[in-house]
């Protein structure tokens, strides 16, 4: 029996969805996503997404493995992506808002009528221990401390948007070495869970560029939650304005930081490519 599949990108960073509501955990291994996510081998993806019922008074779970196998708690071009997906399953019935439940909270997807989807990406999480990070003091914010990678001294600040991130201010990104150094930021021993990792130019205090190594995928041409902790760490070191766009390989988000809520709001494309059997 087939598994239908649809592919969607935001960005450019790429995922397989999968219409899960008919049963509460995945239907796929970790080991089958892995071998579907290869770019030779399967249909190529950075992550597979699985659209599941819904808990605790949401109307949908979202779980992702990456292309590795592993899971991460939160997906933010993936959770625009699922919106979308969902809303073409259910047709006439849609809605232009979803609750979704995660692995790291509840977040809510709008459809915008431009056709981008704008997600409240919940609050950010600071302090050492949330991230989680040895690096700093448990019960504080890790504000650009030094890390040591690669013999080299880097300043860094880490956010966690339900998943870890590590951002790195540089004066070029394109400067920046990915495929050599991402993998040493990614398993340093100061992060237990590892991490996604940032590299971060300020163009303008509103307007960043940003290039990304994530934990679980490697380079990627896009990362929303990577680009919301970019956001909340250029606001940390006093480099961003709240409201700011970040400028990927893939495109462009615009992220928005609310002084009210204190929560994230991220805005950006969501795009169906095809749709197959396994
Ligand atoms: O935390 C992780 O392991 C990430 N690789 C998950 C995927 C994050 C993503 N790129 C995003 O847009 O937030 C999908």
């Amino acid at each position: 029996m087939g598994i239908e599949f649809t592919k969607y990108h935001g960005l450019g960073n790429d995922f397989i969805l999968i219409d899960n509501r008919h049963e509460s955990e995945p239907i796929l291994t970790r080991s089958q996503a892995a071998e579907l996510c290869d770019r030779h081998f399967g249909i190529g993806a950075d992550g597979i997404i699985f659209a599941l019922p819904g808990q605790n008074n949401t109307d949908y779970t979202m779980r992702i493995y990456n292309s590795d196998g592993s899971e991460a708690e939160m997906c933010g071009n993936g959770i625009r992506c699922l919106a979308k997906f969902i809303a073409d399953l259910e047709g006439v019935n849609a809605k232009t808002q979803y609750r979704i439940h995660t692995l790291s909270g509840v977040m809510t997807p709008k459809l915008l009528s431009d056709s981008q989807v704008k997600v409240d990406m919940g609050e950010p999480r600071l302090l050492a221990a949330e991230i989680p990070t040895t690096l700093g003091f448990p019960d504080q914010k890790v504000v650009e401390l030094p890390l040591e990678v690669s013999g080299q001294f880097w300043s860094v600040t880490c956010v966690s948007m339900g998943n870890p991130h590590c951002i790195t201010f540089v004066d070029d990104v394109s400067a920046i070495a990915l495929e050599t150094i991402g993998p040493l930021f990614e398993h340093h021993g100061v992060f237990p869970q590892r991490t996604n990792t940032e590299f971060i130019e300020i163009i303008q205090r509103n307007y960043v560029k940003m290039r990304v190594w994530e934990r679980g995928a490697g380079v990627t041409l896009a990362c929303g939650t990577g680009a919301c902790a970019a956001v909340v760490a250029g606001v940390l070191a006093g480099k961003c304005d709240r409201q700011a766009k970040v400028e990927l390989p893939g495109g462009i988000l615009a992220i928005e930081w609310s002084e009210i809520d204190r929560r994230l709001y991220m805005t950006g494309p969501a795009v169906r490519v095809f749709t197959g059997t396994i």
